[in-house]
This record gives structure tokens, C-alpha cells and sequence, in this order.
């Protein structure tokens, strides 16, 4: 410390650090109690604290988009640094900070995505083909994980209706089945089961049919106005706003049309705490914690974290509610 009482830079130790993260836990309302209840839950708020200080991925190019009045939500967004900082995606690795760190090696030139299964016009598209047919709106959406974490972004994409009508479903088409690229060179979490946690690849997902249909379910190329970065699921993912997170898979390149209910990778992985239909719900509990709050990671500097109530189908309930009639939820969990 200088005489004057200040602190240099010489000054802060890694009992400071360690102190400012204790703050960082309390701020999320983390105690110590609760760490040992939840593991991977201290490495993981720690690792995206120190994953501040790693270089920034390149921005992605600007797009043109429309903005329709009624998917301006007035609420305030998450910053764009932690939408792109704090992110899930297995492929390069578990903790929030390493795939913003990891994922430039993700091979994005010359990306194609096949449309096939139950459809008359089966087809390839490149990323000029499908930004050239399907004119892209920004939409402010929330976003919840199963981790009971929540955010608030400005995705930039198409609804996902659009590119099913324009191959032509079949009567036979009663799901859509997604695939992440499989890569494991330039994706190490699926060489890497340690670094992949274990899960099966390709990544996999999938909708039923009226739920892909929805206006709300789109394809997402963007967010904050730019082309997705590779942490986010570049070029082109999922984003079903009333889900949890893990459907909205990342940097697709098929999308098939099925008869039959298709395999999930979060199902495969446990099928008793990750549902085919992942709806949240504030009411259903997941099998090792609660659902009936989340954190939302908001608008203000890094410790902003509000605890607040988990909504019904995510705030959606109003537009698809009725998709679900007659369906008992704790059992479709
Ligand atoms: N291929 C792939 N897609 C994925 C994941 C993943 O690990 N691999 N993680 C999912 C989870 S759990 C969440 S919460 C969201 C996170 O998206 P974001 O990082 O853009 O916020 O991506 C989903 N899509
Ligand atoms: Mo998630």
C-alpha cells in the first residue's frame, strides 16, 4: 500500500482475489452450504471471473434485419459481453469462460445445412442461400438455462416455419430432429471426454412438429445486431424461448423431418432429470434442485444477478400454452 493509504496493482494478492470472488458468490446468492449441494456450481461462477481477462473472440459481421413491434420486449438486455462470455457449449469445454476462449477453431467457411427426411424437396443450403430466401427480424427474447440461470438477448435470426414449408413436409413428418456439426479435430470436447463431459456427439436435439411450426421458434444467425459468434453456436442454432436452454442447439448442419419422437442428447445422457420436452416450468423441479427461481444475469456490471421467480413456459404461456392441453407436464418434464 502507498503512504497515502491507496492500493497499487503490488498490492492486490490472491487473498483479494479470492476475497472479491467470495463477493461474487454472495452477490449470486451462492453459499457455501449450497456449493457442496451443487457441484461444479463455485468452478464454474470462478472460471467465468477469471475467463474476463481472456482475449475477446473477433465480432461477427453486421446484419440487415427488420424489427417487428411485437418482438420488442421492453426488458433490459444482458450486456453483449456476457451473452458471448458466459456460455454453454460442451464441445470446447465445461466451464462458461472456455468456449468464448475456445471455439474460433469451429470450421465455419463454406458451412452447409441439409434439410431431409419426411420432406418432397429434400435440399443442401449454404449460409448465402439460407440469408438470401429467408429475410432475418430481430426479436428480444429471455432465456432461461436448466441451471437456473437466466438472460435477456437480442437474437437475430428467421422462424424456423420457413425453411420447413419451403422444403415441403411430408404427411409422414411428425417430429424435426437437429444435429450439430461433428468435427471432433476442431471440436476437442468430442474427442475429449473429459473435456466434452461426457456426453455423446454429435450433439442432438428435437421439436415436435407444431412446436417447430410456431412463430416463436427460430433459427438464429445473430445476436446484438451481429453474425453469431462460435461460442454461441455460430453459424446458424435453435432457439425456443419457453424451453430450457440445452434445445437450442448450436451450429446445426442437418435438420431432418421424422415420424418418430428422435433421441435428445441431455435425455441420453440422463434421462431422469432432462426431458424429451424441456418446457420451463417453475412448478416441476429439477431431480437436484429448484425451478422455482432463476438468477438473471442482468443488466449492470458483473455482479449483477437478480434471484426472481422462474415463469411459466418462460413468460410464454400466453403463445403456447395451448400446445400442451391435455398433456400432464410433470410427466413430459
Ligand atoms: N451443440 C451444442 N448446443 C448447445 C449446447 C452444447 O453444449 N452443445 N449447450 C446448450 C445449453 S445447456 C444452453 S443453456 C445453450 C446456451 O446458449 P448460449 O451460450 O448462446 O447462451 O446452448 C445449448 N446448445
Ligand atoms: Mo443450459
Amino acid at each position: 500500500m502507498k503512504r497515502d493509504g491507496r492500493f497499487t496493482d503490488a498490492d492486490v494478492t490472491p487473498e483479494d482475489i479470492f476475497h472479491q470472488r467470495r463477493r461474487v458468490l454472495k452477490a449470486l446468492g451462492i453459499t457455501t452450504a449450497a456449493l457442496a449441494l451443487t457441484p461444479g456450481a463455485q468452478a464454474d461462477i470462478l472460471s467465468w471471473f477469471k475467463g474476463h481477462d481472456r482475449p475477446k473472440a473477433p465480432s461477427g459481421k453486421p446484419l440487415t434485419f427488420a424489427q417487428p413491434a411485437e418482438y420488442q420486449a421492453k426488458l433490459a438486455l444482458t450486456p453483449e459481453d456476457k451473452v458471448t462470455g458466459y456460455n454453454n457449449y460442451y464441445e470446447f469445454g465445461l466451464d462458461k469462460a472456455d468456449p468464448a476462449a475456445n471455439a474460433g477453431t469451429l470450421p465455419l467457411d463454406g458451412w452447409k445445412i441439409r434439410l431431409e427426411g419426411e420432406v418432397a424437396k429434400p435440399i443442401t443450403l449454404d449460409m448465402d442461400d439460407i440469408l438470401r430466401l429467408f429475410p432475418l427480424q430481430e426479436r428480444i427474447y429471455r432465456m432461461r438455462c436448466v441451471e437456473a440461470w437466466s438472460m435477456v438477448v437480442p437474437w437475430v435470426g428467421f422462424e424456423l416455419s420457413r425453411l420447413i414449408k419451403y422444403a415441403q413436409p411430408t404427411g409422414n413428418a411428425r417430429y424435426v430432429a437437429f444435429q450439430t456439426l461433428y468435427d471432433p479435430e476442431n471440436m476437442p470436447g468430442q474427442k475429449d471426454r473429459f473435456i466434452g463431459g461426457g456426453l455423446k456427439y454429435p450433439y442432438v436435439e428435437g421439436l415436435r412438429m407444431d412446436e417447430a411450426m410456431h412463430p416463436l421458434t427460430l433459427l438464429s444467425v445473430g445476436v446484438y445486431g451481429k453474425a453469431l459468434p462460435p461460442q454461441n453456436g455460430a453459424p446458424i442454432r435453435l432457439t425456443v424461448p419457453w424451453k430450457y436452454g440445452f434445445k437450442g442447439i448450436k451450429s446445426i448442419v442437418s435438420i431432418r423431418l421424422v415420424h418418430d419422437m428422435p433421441p435428445t442428447t441431455w435425455n441420453l445422457s440422463a434421462p431422469n432429470e432432462y426431458g424429451f420436452y424441456a418446457n420451463v416450468n417453475p412448478h416441476v423441479d429439477h431431480p437436484r434442485w429448484s425451478q422455482a427461481s432463476e438468477r438473471l444475469i442482468g443488466s449492470g456490471g458483473l455482479l449483477d444477478v437478480k434471484r426472481q421467480p422462474t415463469l411459466l413456459f418462460n413468460g410464454y404461456a400466453e403463445q403456447v400454452a395451448s400446445l400442451y392441453r391435455g398433456l400432464d407436464l410433470r410427466e413430459n418434464f
